[in-house]
């Protein structure tokens, strides 16, 4: 048999997979629908590297279990377009971003098929794709036909470097996201999302999904929900939620620039006494009024402040109840989202002004905001010569007249479009929805294939109310308040209104750990570290380089890239390869009971493993397995093919071309995933005999393959053995496992 060689073997299967069509699917087979997905990438110009390869590996690996245990998987892709470094390349190149856009998506598509992915393809979307964002724009004007969009000036969050407003959820230690430069505060008109109408519903919602907890924590705390009271010290209202301490209020803070006395006094309404007005920066301006009661005796921020300027302190006071006060209120910290960008690559958002002054004797109004009509969508992105956003704040789009001036669709006057862009984050709010029904141009997708991949018309009746959503969605967990909570609520709110058919888009949330470069460093272009997973296949295969991703530590954790590890797994698969030959030819072996009980643990270890993303203990059992196999005279064919089916998952390619060679013709990955049987499990008890210094003085029964500390505890707690052991030190101990345990004393 010729040697394992992926040069020859990936691209053969990876191209009779794609003339198969193997992995798309319909919605119309007799099978129960698995929706498994992981977040779709921002194509950049740097391609795939090795940290993105671990997140599509674990769910390739999900979907390709999933199909070989019958279900029928929609595992789809597809990018993530819009954004800041296409147009700064864009601006850098002189180049339209659309067609770099273009040239990056397709090197993606070329790397994800090398790298033997199980993609629907058929199912591609792109958010730049006008046939795409013609529905984030429908979608948008839902929102505002709803209320749920509307126009304000407030201070937003603006990079100077960037040119670009930016939500709470982008600023990082005051810095923005992207790059670094400190943000600065400027007051623009901007579109507004009302995300915060949904805070109540986000939070409860998080009950029904199974999320990691510190996913849930994150939401939770972004979303920041507290009850308290208003309370009125004379002119100053402040917002509490300890409103029993308030006899401890020994003065007011108002928000402020900075720390100062306003000279101003109020009365504390629980003691009746004067108590000075303060100023100072630790009261946010924009969280419940702006305003709080000093309670230096039972909070700490307020301890600090009282020392610093020698005020008041109560210690002993009487706590009120906190029924004496006023209405309870709620209050959040999570602010509604800024959805407007005066930059060229986004969404354009469908509205247009109209010059229409009102009557002036206020008997009809101006036409104000017109959104443009469903007929007009989608308001396409004009071709412009200059990308480049200015230092007035406005957007590149504002400078093209013949796109900008319009007839006002309502009373056919003079208007004039929009000109903000929509988010980055725009397009990935729904795009789980699209995979649906890709390629609908009536609606942004039906209710018919949206009931069968997030629907629950399967389920009975009492557990239709969550319906199912995504099955199964992997991700960052950079992307916890931002994508994460923004798509839910954009589902939330098509769900009010009757457009989605469950509530939470997403049943079950999963996160991959970073993979860092050599040195722990976070891979970067700037610091010239990242790997390419180009070379890595050229050079080991990209079974290999998925199985080395899968190995080298807990999913979940960071771990480090290290190039010399890659060998262990590339090792592990020629033995596989290698292991064929061992099946005998013409004769037929039967399987012992001890590979039984192997081959049987094998499989119900890998098989949680993989469920609970356990990918490293799953991918070493499989490598124990292997190495027992070999250690045998000869493999029953039952043994292999368990193996191959085990390991199918994680290695396709191979796999799939072992399994061929055994006379299948069949694909591997269509055979049903191994089923283990209990009662081959255990590998039986056998009686123990101890020995004490050469002589036999008792014994116990014990599993065969109990382990040698526990089996020396268990000696140590036999009363027969005790007297041997006392006041004796043990020099030595021999375990040979279900049959004997030799202890040597002083
Ligand atoms: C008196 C008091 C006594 C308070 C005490 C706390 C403990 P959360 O849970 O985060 O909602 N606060 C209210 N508005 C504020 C603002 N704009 N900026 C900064 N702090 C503000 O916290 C609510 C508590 O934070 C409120 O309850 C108030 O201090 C403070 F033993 O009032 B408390
Ligand atoms: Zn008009």
């Amino acid at each position: 048999m010729n040697e394992y060689d992926p040069k020859e073997i990936e691209p053969k299967w990876q191209k009779e997979w794609e003339k198969k069509r193997s992995y798309d699917v319909a919605e119309d087979s007799p099978k129960p629908k698995y929706y498994s997905l992981m977040e779709f990438p921002y194509p950049s110009g740097d391609g795939l590297h090795t940290g993105h390869v671990r997140g599509y590996t674990a769910m390739d690996i999900i979907s390709r279990k999933r199909r070989m245990e019958g279900y029928n998987v929609m595992f789809p892709i597809g990018y993530d377009a819009f954004g800041l470094p296409t147009e700064n390349y864009a601006i850098k190149t002189k180049r339209p971003p659309a067609d770099i856009t273009r040239e990056n998506c397709e090197n993606f598509e070329k790397q994800f098929k090398s790298l033997g992915m199980s993609f629907d393809w058929s199912r591609e979307v792109n958010t730049t794709d006008p046939k795409y964002y013609k529905w984030t724009q429908w979608l948008f004007l839902k929102f505002l036909e709803h209320g749920l969009a509307y126009k304000a000036k407030i201070p937003i969050n603006w990079c100077p470097k960037d040119k670009i407003g930016l939500a709470n959820e982008e600023v990082v230690d005051g810095k923005c996201e992207r790059c670094g430069t400190l943000v600065e505060l400027k007051e623009k008109e901007q579109w507004m999302l009302a995300i915060t109408k949904y805070a109540d519903k986000l939070l409860s919602g998080l009950d029904e999904v199974d999320y990691p907890e510190r996913v849930k924590v994150q939401q939770e705390n972004w979303i920041g929900r507290s009850e308290g009271a208003l309370i009125r010290f004379d002119d100053v209202e402040i917002f509490t939620t300890r409103p029993d301490t308030i006899r401890g209020a020994t003065f007011v803070v108002v928000s402020g620039k900075a720390d100062k006395f306003t000279g101003k006094y109020v009365t504390n309404p629980a003691t009746k006494e004067k108590i000075p007005v303060w100023e100072a920066e630790y009261v946010y301006s924009d969280y419940g009024t702006g305003a709080i009661m000093g309670v230096p005796a039972d909070d700490e921020r307020d301890m600090l402040f009282a020392e610093k300027y020698s005020l008041p302190i109560v210690r002993d006071y009487t706590k009120a109840g906190f029924e004496d006060f006023g209405k309870k209120v709620i209050k959040y910290k999570l602010r509604d989202w800024v959805f407007s960008r005066q930059r060229y690559w986004g969404e354009p958002i469908p509205v247009i002004h109209c010059d229409k002054p009102a009557r002036p004797d206020g008997r009809s109004g101006g036409c104000g905001i017109v959104p443009v009509p469903e007929k007009d969508l989608p308001v396409l992105l004009p071709e412009v010569k200059n990308y480049q956003p200015t230092d007035t704040g406005e957007s590149p789009l504002a400078s093209i007249e013949e796109w900008v001036n319009v007839a006002c669709p309502k009373c056919g006057g003079k208007a004039r479009r929009e000109t903000d862009t929509m988010p980055n984050w725009a397009g990935s709010s729904w795009y789980f929805l699209r995979y649906c029904d890709p390629h609908n141009d009536k609606e942004f997708a039906s209710m018919e294939k949206l009931k069968y991949w997030m629907g629950d018309a399967g389920l009975p009746r009492t557990e239709r109310s969550s319906g199912t959503g995504v099955d199964w969605y992997n991700g960052g967990m950079e992307h916890t308040v931002l994508h994460l909570l923004y798509s839910r609520f954009w589902n939330k709110f098509l769900f009010d209104l009757g457009l989605v058919p469950v509530s939470e888009p997403y049943k079950k949330r999963t996160s991959h750990g970073l993979i860092l470069a050599e040195g722990g460093e976070k891979m970067s272009k700037s610091k010239g570290n990242v790997v390419n997973p180009d070379a890595i296949i050229k050079s080991f295969g990209a079974d290999t380089l998925r199985l080395y991703e899968m190995f080298m530590g807990p999913f979940e954790q960071a771990i480090e890239w290290n190039e010399s590890s890659l060998i262990g797994p590339r090792r592990f698969l020629e033995k596989v390869w290698k292991l064929k030959a061992k099946i005998p030819k013409g004769q037929t072996l039967s399987i012992g009971s001890q590979g039984l009980t192997l081959m049987h643990s094998t499989i119900k270890k890998v098989s949680e493993d993989i469920e609970a993303m356990r990918f490293n203990t799953a991918v070493s059992t499989l490598m124990i397995y292997a190495n027992a196999l070999e250690k045998h005279g000869g493999i029953v064919q039952e043994e292999y093919e368990t193996l191959l089916r085990l390991l199918a998952p994680f290695a396709p390619h191979m796999t799939e071309e072992l399994w061929q060679s055994l006379g299948h013709a069949d694909s591997i990955h269509t055979q049903p995933w191994p089923k283990y049987d209990q009662s081959k499990l255990k590998s039986g008890e056998a009686t123990i005999v101890v020995q004490v210094n050469g002589r036999v003085r008792g014994k116990f029964v014990a599993s065969i393959d109990m382990g040698e500390a526990e089996a020396f505890e268990k000696v140590k707690s036999l009363p027969e053995i005790q007297k041997w052991l006392v006041g004796k030190e043990v020099l030595k101990r021999v375990y040979v496992p279900g049959k004997v345990i030799n202890i040597v004393t002083s």
